[in-house]
């Protein structure tokens, strides 16, 4: 059975953080009373989350953590695994390693979304080879510590490299590393790949994560996207990972993750019940 959880940041977040609630306490708060299972926590580095409290908090609401999710990185720091500058490299990769700590204790699981970097001015080759270095590099720690990261195909107007779920799996092969898998983002999904649930099908055994937000990046059912299709291929397919809600906060936040809930838990519950 799927799992909701909802992307969230603490107030010191960049405006152009992509989550839906701001600060941690009061997210994990009011999250747990819309009814999600989990919070996903967007960070700049492991610094910015209070692990003592932040344990505190979500057992309080009884909570979890879904993923540590690091757009920031790029977003805010202007670091990637592809910048040809070795310094630069080097910084990612200790802020990489610290959330890989944070994560050990907090979801086991990181995304790769932004900061993973462009292609850029690079021939394809070096950017993806810095890459895949990276990657390997980052994953061998990881599995350590019983951590997985997760690739998001993000859309061809965000980043040049990586767009659509093959080339994901193509990119985990090259890695091949057991702890680094796929995260779909319905979101681009629907501007990127051929098929949406055809796609999430055909590559259901490396997905580890997935992202909800509709067509126009609304709560689900702003939107067009067929979430009762494709969550009963999810649910056909034996996915049993958690869905992130990761979406505008508008027309505000309590509206917008209200809505998910209100729209995705029902289609959840009822193939949960016809299953049984
Ligand atoms: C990150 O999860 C994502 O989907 C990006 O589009 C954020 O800009
Ligand atoms: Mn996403």
């Amino acid at each position: 059975m799927l799992r909701l959880s909802v992307a969230i940041a603490d107030t010191a977040a960049l405006p152009n953080t992509f989550v839906v609630f701001r600060g941690f306490e009061s997210s994990i708060r009011k999250a747990a009373a819309l009814g999600f299972g989990g919070v996903e926590l967007a960070v700049k580095t492991a610094d910015d989350v209070d692990r003592a409290k932040s344990r505190q908090w979500l057992e309080e609401s009884g909570l979890q953590v879904s993923c540590i999710s690091t757009g920031q990185v790029y977003a805010g720091l202007g670091l990637s695994f592809t910048d040809p500058d070795p310094v630069r490299r080097r910084r990612i990769r200790d802020i990489f390693i610290g959330l890989i700590e944070l994560a050990e204790e907090f979801g086991q699981l990181i995304n790769i979304g932004r900061a993973r970097g462009p292609i850029g001015a690079a021939p394809r080759d070096e950017a993806e080879s810095r890459f895949i270095e990276m990657a390997r590099d980052l994953c061998d720690g990881a599995a350590q510590r019983n951590v997985t990261l997760v690739i998001e195909p993000v859309n061809r107007y965000e980043l040049d490299f990586i767009n659509t779920l093959a080339e994901g799996v193509d990119l985990i092969g090259k890695v091949d590393r057991r702890n680094l898998k796929l995260m779909p983002d319905v979101f681009h999904m629907n501007i990127e790949d051929s098929s949406i649930e055809g796609e999430l099908i055909r590559h259901i055994d490396q997905i580890a994560y997935i992202h909800f937000a509709d067509s126009n990046r609304l709560a689900p059912g702003w939107g067009h996207l067929d979430f009762p299709r494709l969550i009963a291929a999810l649910e056909r397919a034996g996915y049993r990972g958690w869905a992130a809600v990761e979406i505008l906060p508008k027309p505000d936040p309590d509206s917008a993750a209200r809505q998910a809930v209100q729209f995705l838990q029902p289609i959840i519950k009822s193939l949960e019940t016809r299953r049984k």
